[in-house]
């Protein structure tokens, strides 16, 4: 997931309420480490997105799936004083803000950005000293840390798209290549780049750790000229750095290898954006049936998953659960 991640961010008539409910999520989820209320106030934020209309009152916005009443009280006081109290004293707390700051690094979660401000480190340069402190992957995220925070142009990664693809296929023209996230949904620029891969050969059930091992790494090697750091190498996820040319930034890139079988459920999953994920496992159970990134399964009176259901396309899945079929372009709740 790639961080500060904000649904508002294209204007709507709501978008005030949208950033100060994004900025209290980010704080629940980095410095009080409250996963339901960081949830809760995402939630919020992207249900007043949604609006066509500028919410007007607390009271109103507690009308809405979503709002409480502490978050409609919290907008009632950002409408009469143009302000929130609790975000002035977290931009007040210095702890607070080390907290987050250091949690912009890649491979620095909330518990290590903690134990590094209780060591004294509140800032990047102090990081800088102390690498001895960091894991491979946190070394890379400082190593990059300015590249990481720029957004990536959909120009850009179109143009990484085709040498990704002149590349792989040069290795081996049965691969398939997608590249999912918000650049399938038709951003005009991303966070990172999320490619899934998969190849005939690839069914499930067969060696599939051992074959998947060797073929992403094979994959990967033939990627040099792209690929200019490696985060990790798992058998079937690679996460690493790339870069386009020298004069552009560098790029977080993941590429997942997927097994046929499973290539549509991942691509819906990896396309998201993950509140339309939600959304859609949330109607694909009340159809009677589950639904996560490997496969759907219809589930029987008994409550058990049954078999997966097969997937030759991602209109099938939309089929089967009865929801109208959404482009990429219109999943980006
Ligand atoms: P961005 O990179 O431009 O910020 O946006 P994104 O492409 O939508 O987000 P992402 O963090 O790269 O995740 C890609 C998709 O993966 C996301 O749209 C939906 C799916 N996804 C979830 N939950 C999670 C999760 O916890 N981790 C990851 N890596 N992906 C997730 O629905
Ligand atoms: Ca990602
Ligand atoms: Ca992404």
């Amino acid at each position: 997931m790639s961080k500060r991640k904000n649904p508002c961010e294209s204007r709507n008539p709501n978008a005030q309420f949208c950033d100060f409910l994004m900025e209290l999520a980010e704080y629940e989820k980095n410095v009080s480490r409250n996963i339901h209320k960081y949830n809760a106030y995402k939630k919020a934020a992207g249900v007043l997105a949604a609006q066509s209309r500028k919410i007007q009152s607390g009271e109103e916005a507690k009308k809405l799936d979503g709002i409480g009443d502490k978050i409609s009280k919290k907008i009632d006081e950002y409408i009469q004083t143009g302000k929130l109290r609790k975000i002035e004293n977290i931009h007040h707390d210095e702890k607070a803000q080390a907290i987050s700051m250091l949690t912009r690094i890649s491979g620095v979660g909330p518990v290590k950005a903690a134990e590094l401000v209780k060591d004294g480190i509140v800032t990047v340069e102090d990081l800088k000293r102390s690498k001895h402190l960091l894991n491979h992957h946190q070394l890379l995220g400082l190593k990059y840390f300015e590249d990481f925070e720029k957004k990536i142009p959909r120009t850009e990664i179109k143009a990484i798209e085709n040498k990704l693809k002149a590349l792989v296929f040069d290795l081996d023209s049965n691969f398939t290549i997608t590249i999912c996230g918000s650049f399938r949904r038709g951003k005009p620029e991303s966070g990172d780049i999320d490619v899934l891969a998969t190849h005939p050969s690839l069914k499930l059930g067969e060696t599939k750790q051992k074959h998947g091992e060797t073929m992403l790494k094979r994959l990967v090697d033939y990627l040099k000229g792209l690929v200019i750091d490696v985060i990790s190498m798992g058998d079937t996820k690679f996460m690493g750095v790339c870069r386009l040319s020298e004069d552009l930034p560098a790029r977080r890139l993941d590429i997942r290898l997927i097994p046929c079988d499973q290539y549509h459920c991942a691509i819906l999953y990896f396309t998201g954006s993950d509140v339309f994920n939600k959304t859609m496992r949330t109607h694909a159970l009340e159809k009677g049936f589950t639904l996560n990134e490997y496969y759907l399964r219809p589930i029987g009176s008994t409550g058990v998953p049954g078999e997966p259901v097969p997937i030759t396309c991602e209109e099938d899945i939309f089929d089967y659960i009865e929801y109208p079929y959404k482009k990429p372009e219109e999943r980006n709740l």
